[in-house]
């Protein structure tokens, strides 16, 4: 077990944030409506990878503020943040030099904002970590899971890792200061032991970042349940259950079913009191806004917690 379990085992309450390029769409694509999991729309709508990445070319994410978003998740009393570096979608929100399909290179913001945010929050003593989807990439011919633009057959995974995953996972824990998490995703296409090599080998650069369950065949420094999922009982050892505020996790322009701070408040006590962490999902749009009423009531949750709770 990683003997730096123990913050996150205190920490109670962690910020999650969805945001790429399917922000950008925000549930639509050539005037159809998805609904739910807005950062599956290249999925949903079976986007080639030729169409889908000119959405990098508007993506332009000016009203992005570091320091209001670590600003926001310290007001809501969240004790941690973990961010999307890469969804399945394939594109990276980070300066990557693995890729030219990343914010720097392929967007017109051109400025690396997960440079400014690790900072930001680390400025307000909240652990910082990065989603990293390591086997699913919807962009990479070798990449897991499209099936509409490769055949799955076909795909060499092994050399998806060395090429992309690895290497951009090591820019990660080598360019952005001391990590709190690192939140692996849908694992795929390693055995066991090619799974325990690739955690060996990661760990070394930062022994102190907790590697979610999700890296798979049983490894990982805490548990992570089913999305929306709370054990039933109270559970021994380091987990966390992750909601999202309304019904998506990347943005969706339509979704307005946000949980009220109430249901915040009382999610957060039933999580709570059976031994766990909540992590709370917020969908920032492709401009960089936080959703109007994700940021009233998590400031409305904050102000409770800040009365009734204890830090
Ligand atoms: C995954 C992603 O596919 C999804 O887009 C989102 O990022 C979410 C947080 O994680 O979806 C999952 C992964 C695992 C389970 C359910 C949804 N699960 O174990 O029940």
């Amino acid at each position: 077990p990683n003997k730096h379990i123990q913050w996150f085992k205190d920490a109670k309450f962690g910020l999650f944030i969805h945001w790429g390029l399917y922000s950008k769409l925000g549930g639509t694509w050539n005037g159809k409506h998805y609904y739910g999991s807005g950062e599956w729309i290249m999925n949903q709508a079976k986007i080639p990878v030729r169409k889908y990445e000119q959405v990098a070319k508007t993506f332009n994410p000016t009203h992005f503020n570091a320091d209001q978003w670590a600003r926001l998740a310290k007001e809501a009393g969240v004790k941690y943040m973990v961010i999307t570096a890469k969804h399945h979608e394939g594109f990276s929100m980070f300066d990557s030099k693995v890729t030219d399909y990343d914010i720097v290179d392929a967007t017109p913001y051109k400025k690396d904002p997960m440079k400014s945010l690790a900072a930001a929050a680390r400025k307000r003593g909240i652990q910082f970590g990065f989603y990293y989807s390591q086997f699913q990439d919807w962009y990479e011919p070798n990449g897991g899971r499209n099936t509409w633009d490769y055949t799955e057959s076909k795909k060499d995974y092994q050399r998806y890792y060395r090429e992309k995953a690895i290497p951009q996972i090591k820019e990660l824990l080598s360019n952005y200061g001391p990590l709190g998490i690192m939140w692996f995703d849908t694992p795929g296409g390693m055995t066991k032991d090619q799974t325990r090599a690739f955690v060996n080998g990661l760990r070394k650069l930062q022994p102190q970042c907790l590697f979610s369950s999700r890296v798979g065949q049983g490894m990982g420094d805490y548990k992570d349940f089913g999305d929306s999922e709370v054990p039933p009982v109270p559970m021994e050892g380091a987990w966390e259950s992750i909601y999202t505020h309304n019904d998506t996790w990347g943005y969706i322009e339509r979704d307005f079913n946000f949980k009220s701070p109430k249901e915040i408040i009382q999610l957060l006590a039933t999580v709570a009191s059976r031994g766990g962490n909540l992590m709370l999902n917020i969908g920032p749009d492709g401009e960089g806004n936080i959703p109007y009423y994700s940021a009233k009531f998590l400031k409305e949750t904050g102000d409770w917690l800040s009365v009734n709770g204890k830090s």
